[in-house]
């Protein structure tokens, strides 16, 4: 393996000069958790932490290394630890909104030819949100493939109908495929080359870990069924940067909703549903959106992505809601219920 094989490719060749410092060598970052690093390079891969210096210089978290980023390291201890110098620019990223009290960005992966964006065909189809993540990966120039998954859910004719809105409103090539059939990943894998690096993106729930572990061929990260309406879910703790057989190198990602895509802008045209996701943003986990400080929701209405009358009604729905209380879990497992909700307090916003 070389650094090529690695994404190292002439883009970051042509920048790679100034990079260059005595005693150390390029690697890409191939997992982050909470400040700690792993990086890989032709021969390795070994944990690694920043400079002081490096993370003095850094001004904002959008700059801190992300998976996917490559960077200028010196190794130690026999070369099974290392150090960060440097970060290179990045040629494409993927990053979110986050709705905190400023509009600020998180970073998701750094250096992604294509972003797949998947959504079930089951009960998370909706063509609106998939525009948003199209939005996301044209914002980080990424090359965005939709994939619908879970088709064994769903009748031929459904299939073809939910193909035929998505071709309608988007550009973008749309693969449907089952995990369970294996109908469909044929034509997924085909899209996979060597030598290029992939992001999955979508809720919890979708399928995202099902895949990576089909590409590798058995059961290596944990995925979890929680209902009995053929979805589940996973919470995929922190992206990491796989190598698959074929060359190809694939990150898995935890589903948006925990990481809170939704944000500026998508409030008040989401209607309730933006409560919910921008509610995992708030410092305090049984938040209540009126008082508390660092609450994420008040946060979106004072910049104006989120309507203040929706709030009004949101706050007077919640009150009398035993569905508020929930954690996101028990909502996903009571997505029907969740859905009569949504479906009254539309009714009663409109008495
Ligand atoms: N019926 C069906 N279930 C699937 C399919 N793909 C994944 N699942 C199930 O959906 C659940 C969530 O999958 P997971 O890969 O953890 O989703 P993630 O949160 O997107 O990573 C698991 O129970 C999977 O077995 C599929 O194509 N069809
Ligand atoms: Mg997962
Ligand atoms: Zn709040």
């Amino acid at each position: 393996m070389n650094l090529r094989d690695l994404g190292f490719d002439e883009w970051f060749e042509a920048h790679s000069a100034e990079f260059r410092q005595e005693g150390c060598g390029f690697a890409r970052i191939s997992a982050v958790d909470r400040g700690s690093y792993l990086i890989k390079n032709e021969s390795r891969e070994v944990p690694a932490e920043l400079t002081g210096k490096l993370a003095y210089q850094i001004g904002s978290t959008v700059d801190l290394p992300c998976v996917g980023d490559w960077v200028t390291a010196n190794y130690y201890n026999n070369g099974t630890a290392a150090i960060i110098h440097r970060v290179f620019p990045r040629k494409t990223f993927l990053r979110r909104k986050t709705a905190g009290e400023n509009v600020d960005y998180q970073m998701i992966a750094a250096n992604i030819d294509t972003a797949y964006i998947v959504q079930s065909c089951h009960v998370d189809f909706n063509p609106r949100r998939l525009d948003r993540y199209l939005v996301m990966a044209a914002d980080g120039h990424v090359e965005p493939i939709a994939i619908l998954t879970k088709t064994d859910l769903i009748s031929r004719d459904e299939l073809d109908q939910k193909i035929a809105i998505i071709s309608a409103v988007i550009k973008a090539k749309v693969i449907a495929l089952s995990n369970i059939t294996g109908i469909g990943f044929d034509a997924f894998q085909h899209t996979l080359s060597p030598g290029k690096t992939y992001c999955l993106l979508g809720s919890s729930g979708v399928g995202k870990t099902t895949i990576l572990n089909r590409l590798i061929g058995r059961e290596t990260f944990a995925t979890k069924a929680v209902s009995l309406t053929g979805e589940g879910t996973h919470t995929t703790s922190r992206r990491q940067l796989i190598v698959l057989s074929g060359g190809a190198m694939l990150i898995d990602t935890p589903g948006m909703r925990e990481l809170g895509i939704v944000g500026a802008g998508d409030g008040v045209e989401m209607g309730f549903e933006a409560f919910v996701a921008l509610s995992a943003n708030c410092r305090y986990a049984n938040c209540t959106h009126e008082h508390e400080p660092g609450c994420a929701v008040r946060a979106a209405i004072e910049n104006g992505e989120l309507s203040g009358d929706r709030y009004s009604s949101y706050i007077k729905l919640k009150k009398e809601s035993e569905f508020y209380g929930m954690s996101y879990l028990e909502k996903r497992k009571k997505e029907k219920a969740f859905g009569r909700f949504i479906k009254s307090a539309k009714k009663r916003m409109k008495d």
